[in-house]
């Protein structure tokens, strides 16, 4: 079924389903969460995108992967950031057909006992979010600092791009193929945490239905956060430019009416 957008809106069976699992100094971690998501999806696939971590990560990765032939692995050649990582996964994915993409973190954030509801979800959607901020989503040993960040994060770009999403910047996720390729994810760049409000923005303005699913997100007990002021502030340019732009083009718009 096709909407004014062109989008497709989706019903029925998912197909394959690939995880995508970025990492960089995670193997403190991994195991365990390949291992719980093996248990909780078993017929999912899953792709370990690892930027050369110095910790070994890609070394356990591949021992991961030859012992379970629903493991693979991606290595790439440096820390490029989140973005590109997803950018490389999801090619990876589309090129061997995969039906379902799914987002999901390393460090145990991302709760894989959760992830059968977001596929659930998506027989009804085009992209399901796994959401810290609507009711029944919880966060759980989150430092003040950081929430105060991801709930500022979510308001402005509702407010700057008329999003109505309420956890934009949710890194647990499942899109269909098509609605990957609807977006032209091809040709994203943003770079960090900003990846995942350019595909909500995307996914919103293509027309594409988007379902918040609610889920309890838990700080990392292992490792260390990637997250740092660049990556914050990639994500206010990039939002304060988008929310300019759409401002301009529809006052333009008007004019010519
Ligand atoms: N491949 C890759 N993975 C990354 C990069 N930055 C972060 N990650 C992974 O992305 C996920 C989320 O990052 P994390 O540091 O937990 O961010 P936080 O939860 O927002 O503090 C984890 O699995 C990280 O290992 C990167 O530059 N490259
Ligand atoms: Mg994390």
């Amino acid at each position: 079924m096709n909407d004014e957008n062109g989008a497709r809106r989706h019903n029925g069976p998912l197909g394959e389903v690939l995880v995508i699992i970025p990492t960089y100094n995670e193997a403190e971690n991994l195991t365990e969460v390949v291992g719980r998501l093996r248990e909780s999806v078993p017929a999912a696939h899953v792709l370990v995108a690892d930027d050369n971590s110095p910790d070994g990560t890609g070394k356990l990765a591949d021992e991961l992967a030859a012992e379970d032939g629903h493991v693979h692995v991606l290595h790439r050649q440096g820390k490029e950031g989140l973005g590109a990582a997803y950018l490389a996964g999801f090619e990876w994915g589309c090129e061997r057909g995969y039906d379902v993409l799914v987002e999901m973190d390393a460090d145990g954030s991302h709760r894989p006992e959760e992830l059968p509801r977001l596929l659930t979800a998506l027989r009804g959607a085009d992209l399901v979010i796994g959401s810290r901020w609507v009711p029944g989503g919880r966060v759980v040993n989150w430092p003040r600092s950081r929430w105060v960040l991801s709930r500022g994060a979510s308001t402005y770009a509702r407010l700057l791009l008329s999003v109505p999403v309420h956890d934009v910047t949710a890194g647990f996720r499942a899109f269909r193929r098509e609605t990957l390729e609807g977006i032209d994810v091809a040709t994203v760049v943003s770079q960090g945490y900003c990846f995942q409000i350019d595909l909500t923005n995307r996914a919103v303005q293509r027309g594409y239905q988007v379902v918040e699913v609610p889920v309890t997100f838990a700080d990392r007990e292992r490792g260390d956060s990637k997250m740092n002021r660049d990556i914050v502030a990639e994500a206010v340019w990039r939002v304060t430019a988008w929310g300019v732009q759409g401002r301009v083009r529809k006052l333009l718009g008007r004019r010519h009416t």
